[in-house]
């Protein structure tokens, strides 16, 4: 019989590639999705006829019970978010209440009403937040520094809680930034990619950045959903740093993305004091080995290729755009 998964955040950048990576592997997937967003084809684009989508708000503790009651998921995937890191500065008790609470949320209905269902949890890097050493590993104390990074930590310890104390199988993702042509706007790889194509095309004149030395970890999310499906695959449950290992600067990646559609980007990138965050760590970078040695998981791409995915992706899309 096949398999049947649940995934919040089905919508999200991961939760396209998880949910396709899955039903490649035969799997019957649910999506659950928040009630008001109706039209779920302009994300999930050609799966979107192959996955049940499920509505319940992640605040709705009674509807996401009868949902995982009646499915009984042989795997639940914990996606959903709000999960720009910016902005929780300005929204912290919602961020709290969805990323925190909603992670227990699920946790109590498998607990309560589907005890076998495997659980992932997709922490963050950005749990680490001012981290005292680098890389960091699955032993590194946490120490969050904005709202995002404290309700996901809030998640985690809810995670290892039902695990020890409930015996549920229920597994962290500690991932660092994973990026491809499905990332939101919103966040700086794609608004880069976004802006090198559309300045080549003469479709736009200059680029608004925040910190151009701030440097991330960053990988290729198709990449990562094959981590967070192996976490579930397990003998036992446990927790799993997820990252390359390598760190590059918003510079690099501006130069890479400008250089593929044989511009400099110093011709047109500003620099807005606004965009850059009230707390910003340097040092977030994965030693990513523990995940290598039980799963045999490495990321592959390096961010020159990750930044010629999306700059030819965002070209083809805006041409496309402009017929
Ligand atoms: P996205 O921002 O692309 O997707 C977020 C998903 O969460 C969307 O489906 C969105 O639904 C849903 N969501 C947002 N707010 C709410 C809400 N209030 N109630 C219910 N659902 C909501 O994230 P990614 O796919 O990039 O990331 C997946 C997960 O991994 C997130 O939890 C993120 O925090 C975490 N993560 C991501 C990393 C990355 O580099 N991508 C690194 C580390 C952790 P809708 O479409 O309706 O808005
Ligand atoms: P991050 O990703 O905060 O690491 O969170 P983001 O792409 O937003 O920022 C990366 C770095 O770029 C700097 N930066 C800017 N960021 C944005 N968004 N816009 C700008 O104009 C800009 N200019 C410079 C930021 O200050 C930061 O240093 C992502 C999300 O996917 C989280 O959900 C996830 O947990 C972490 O990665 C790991």
């Amino acid at each position: 019989m096949a398999k049947r998964a649940l995934i919040t955040g089905i919508t999200g950048q991961d939760g396209y590639y998880l949910a396709k990576l899955l039903l490649d592997k035969g799997y019957e997937v649910h999506g659950l999705v928040r009630p008001d967003h109706y039209d779920v084809s302009d994300r999930l684009g050609d799966i979107t006829d192959r996955v049940t989508i499920e509505h319940a708000e992640l605040t709705d503790s009674l509807t996401i019970r009868v949902i995982v009651e009646r499915l009984q998921p042989d795997e639940i995937y914990n996606l959903a978010a709000p999960s720009h890191v910016g902005r929780s500065f300005s929204v912290p008790e919602s961020t709290i209440e969805i990323v925190g609470v909603g992670c227990l949320r699920l946790l109590e209905a498998v607990r309560q009403a589907s005890p076998r269902s495997r659980l992932y949890q997709a922490a963050s890097s950005e749990m680490f937040g001012r981290a005292a050493v680098s890389p960091q590993n699955e032993q590194t104390p946490f120490h969050p520094r904005n709202p995002y990074g404290v309700a996901k930590l809030a998640a985690y310890w809810a995670v290892v809680n039902y695990r020890e104390t409930y015996g549920l199988f229920a597994c962290n993702g500690i991932t660092y930034n994973h990026e491809s042509e499905r990332r939101g706007e919103e966040f700086v790889t794609r608004k880069i990619s976004m802006a090198a194509a559309r300045i080549a095309l003469g479709l736009q004149k200059r680029l608004t950045l925040g910190n151009l030395d701030a440097r991330r970890d960053w990988g290729f999310a198709p990449e990562y959903v094959e981590a967070m499906w192996l976490m579930l695959q397990q003998p036992e449950p446990d927790d799993f740093v997820l990252g390359t290992g390598v760190t590059h600067s918003v510079r690099d990646f501006c130069e890479a993305a400008f250089n593929r559609v044989n511009l400099n980007y110093k011709d047109f990138v500003d620099i807005d004091p606004a965009l850059v965050r009230p707390s910003e760590e340097h040092l977030l970078v994965a030693d990513p080995s523990k995940a290598a040695r039980v799963l045999g998981w490495r990321a592959r791409t390096p961010l020159r290729d990750i930044v010629a995915h999306m700059v030819d992706a965002d070209l083809s899309r805006q041409r496309r755009a402009l017929r």
